[in-house]
């Protein structure tokens, strides 16, 4: 069985709220490899184009404020069916949904609305791949950040 990655982020209120190590203990116990790690400040460029599909709603000026709003832990997440399972784990976009429907989520456990929802998971095998190079240096193996570019 083939192994997959994914990008995960705990979002500034994750950090902020102090919901990292707990987060990564369920990463963990529901057996992802955290391959890649590193906490860093999103400065606003970063933030945009990290979000650029969302570009012309009108929620994007608050999601890249919320986004730069404090440091973020961005994660590599490795498992078989990584990119499904991890969204299953975060639950649904809202945070109040998440608390109705998906109770032992992670956006339950800590999200706030739809906008603050602690979290982040690549959503398609596309968009890991995109997202887990826009982080990490895909030519090493190591924990190559490419946060000093950002
Ligand atoms: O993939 P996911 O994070 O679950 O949701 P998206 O629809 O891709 O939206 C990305 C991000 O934008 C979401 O996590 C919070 C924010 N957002 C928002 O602030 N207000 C909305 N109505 C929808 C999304
Ligand atoms: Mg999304």
């Amino acid at each position: 069985k083939v192994k997959e990655k994914t990008l995960a982020m705990i979002k500034p209120d994750g950090v902020e709220g102090e919901y990292a190590d707990v987060i990564k203990k369920t990463i963990l116990d529901s057996g992802f490899e955290i391959a890649h790690e590193i906490e860093l400040q999103l400065n606003e460029d970063t933030a945009k184009n990290f979000y650029a599909e969302h570009s012309s709603k009108s929620f994007f000026p608050s999601l890249v404020q919320y986004m730069t709003s404090g440091k973020v832990v961005i994660m590599v997440l490795e498992k078989e069916n990584a990119i499904s399972d991890w969204r299953a784990l975060i639950g649904p976009t809202d945070a109040n949904t998440a608390k109705e429907t998906h109770p032992t989520s992670i956006r339950a456990l800590c999200g706030v609305d739809t906008g603050r929802n602690c979290v982040h998971g690549s959503d398609s095998p596309q968009s890991a791949a995109r997202e887990i190079s826009f982080f990490f240096d895909k030519s090493t193996s190591d924990v190559s950040q490419r946060h000093d570019e950002l």
